[in-house]
């Protein structure tokens, strides 16, 4: 039962979470929300708490999830993600919240909320707890989850009771679809694992979370063995291993003992993100990033569209980021002769283009994405009669993995899993997996420069060409010029005080090259700095 907020309980509720002294610095909302040094924190999350409230409200009563991470960051940061009722990110629009406020009329609110084993979850919590009883919010605290169970958890909520309830509303109810689902994938009897997947949890929430997941799952058909699973030791979270630290680094992380060829995998801190690599002989590391998950998933998916009979009916479209590797692209537009579209960094910008799709594929290339499939395509699934027992087979497996790729946003053990099945239907290895196409060389670098604020891109260029400062992008594109098929941008970060600067060419010698030159005069026009930061 909730109580009408009184506007002197929130006062005096909000005395208690001062905003931190940042100097000139303002608090912003990034990529996935806020995120910052943790103690400067508790009055955002405060805010936050308010925010979910009243967007609760506005959403006819709806729940709405607050997951308090830092992902990828570094374990003394933290941060906050807002989840709407779809279990999708929070919508950009924040406008009319001025227009609700004036014409509120009092209906409830709940907000739902979890947070990752990071130790200053556990005070954050406390803060958005404070905003929601001054607002006289409902609330339900799911503890220590993963950022997609907590969206899961928010479609679950509010499809509850409906014709479209997303599963059960608990974290158990989370492992029983996917499981369930996972096992509807494996009717075709050759469908078998070809030995164990090795997963780097980066010291965080995915190893508990993979480890409940695996009870539901028989050892004969999915086979996991847990690496960096220290979340005692949160030093550890992210420290030389992780996907993030995987992908930027390009190389195995600590506790990598595989022999070549084995199948290991990386999350990262809020178990949203996954990349695949492993070693070939000679020990040459081979990564297999979101670029790799996205062609393999629009292949087999599309596979199966055709094989079901369903080719004319359901379309498939890709969505990357700038990000992607060239060589991805290529394959997808010429080899799978499927669309592309480019959207901006953030999974809130992918995952609305791929909603556009009757079954859309976004990955961005750090390996965080999925899978969707609209209410049309799930109708023609649900209606469509096989003629043969190979279109029953193939129809089969896409109305089970329509059910196991989770459809709020990229989710790591939903990858994991998805990838496993393509695999073993596909009796695939590694290998073969690697040789569907060769990547650019590539090479991404961040760069702590005084005000990453700055730089600004040109607005529809997909983050590829930067307005502002003015004189770099034409420095640039002098750079650019003098390497074969090369390509190269600099954006500011929404997750860290920094710029990533991303390059590719022919030759790996010329990449390195080139981007040197980029930081260098990066650098000459901004300033470097190594001070804590805010945004
Ligand atoms: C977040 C976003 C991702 C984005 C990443 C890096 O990931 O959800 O979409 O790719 O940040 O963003 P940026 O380059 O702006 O720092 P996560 O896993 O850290 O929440």
């Amino acid at each position: 039962m909730t109580e009408q907020p009184e506007f002197g309980a929130v006062l005096e509720a909000c005395k208690q979470y001062p905003r931190a002294d940042t100097g000139k610095k303002d608090f912003g909302y990034g990529t996935a929300g806020f995120r910052m040094r943790a103690d400067l924190l508790p009055s955002v999350i405060f805010a936050v708490g308010l925010l979910a409230s009243i967007r609760s409200r506005k959403c006819k009563g709806s729940a709405i999830g607050v997951m308090i991470t830092a992902s990828h960051n570094p374990a003394e940061d933290n941060g906050v993600k807002i989840v709407d009722p779809e279990g999708e990110m929070m919508s950009e629009e924040w406008e009319w919240f001025a227009t609700w406020l004036a014409n509120a009329r009092d209906p409830e609110g709940l907000v739902i909320f979890a947070r990752d084993t990071r130790p200053s979850g556990e005070a954050l919590v406390e803060a958005l707890k404070a905003a929601l009883v001054a607002t006289g919010t409902e609330y339900i605290d799911y503890g220590i989850a993963t950022t997609p169970q907590l969206h899961y958890l928010v479609r679950a909520t509010n499809t509850l009771g409906s014709d479209r309830e997303y599963g059960e509303v608990s974290i158990e109810g989370y492992y029983k679809k996917l499981s369930a689902a996972f096992m509807n994938t494996m009717h075709i009897e050759y469908a078998n694992q070809a030995g164990p997947v090795y997963v780097d949890c980066a010291n965080g929430v995915g190893a508990p979370q993979l480890k409940e997941l695996l009870k539901y799952l028989p050892e004969d058909k999915f086979k996991a063995i847990i690496v960096n699973d220290k979340i005692d030791q949160p030093d550890r979270l992210n420290k030389r291993c992780g996907a993030d630290w995987v992908k930027t680094q390009q190389r195995a992380p600590e506790n990598f003992n595989g022999k070549d060829w084995d199948r290991w995998t990386s999350l990262d801190g809020d178990a949203d993100r996954i990349v695949y690599y492993f070693c070939e002989e000679g020990s040459i590391f081979r990564l297999l990033d979101g670029d790799r998950i996205a062609t393999l998933a629009a292949d087999y998916i599309g596979e199966l569209v055709h094989k079901s009979g369903l080719g004319e009916q359901i379309k498939l479209g890709v969505v990357q980021t700038a990000y992607a590797n060239g060589a991805s692209t290529k394959y997808i537009e010429k080899t799978l002769k499927l669309k592309v579209e480019f959207t901006p960094t953030g999974v809130k910008h992918l995952h609305h283009a791929a909603a556009r799709q009757d079954i859309g594929v976004y990955f961005e290339a750090n390996g965080h994405g999925t899978v969707l499939f609209s209410e049309r395509a799930l109708k023609a699934l649900r209606k469509h009669q096989p003629q043969s027992t190979a279109q029953l087979n193939a129809l089969t497996t896409l109305r089970a993995l329509s059910e196991m790729i989770n459809q709020t946003v990229g989710d790591a053990l939903s990858d994991l899993l998805l990838v496993e099945v393509i695999l073993s239907h596909k009796q695939w290895t590694v290998k073969e997996w690697l040789s569907t196409y060769a990547d650019l060389p590539n090479k991404l670098m961040k760069v702590n420069v005084m005000d990453r604020n700055k730089f600004i891109t040109v607005p529809g260029s997909a983050e590829r060409r930067l307005e502002r400062p003015p004189a770099i992008q034409p420095r640039m594109d002098e750079i650019i010029a003098k390497y074969q098929d090369a390509r190269c941008f600099v954006r500011a970060s929404g997750t860290e005080d920094a710029v990533r600067i991303y390059g590719e060419a022919t030759h790996a010698m010329e990449v390195e090259e080139m981007l040197a030159q980029v930081q260098e005069y990066v650098i000459h026009i901004s300033g470097t700095h190594i001070e804590p930061w805010v945004f």
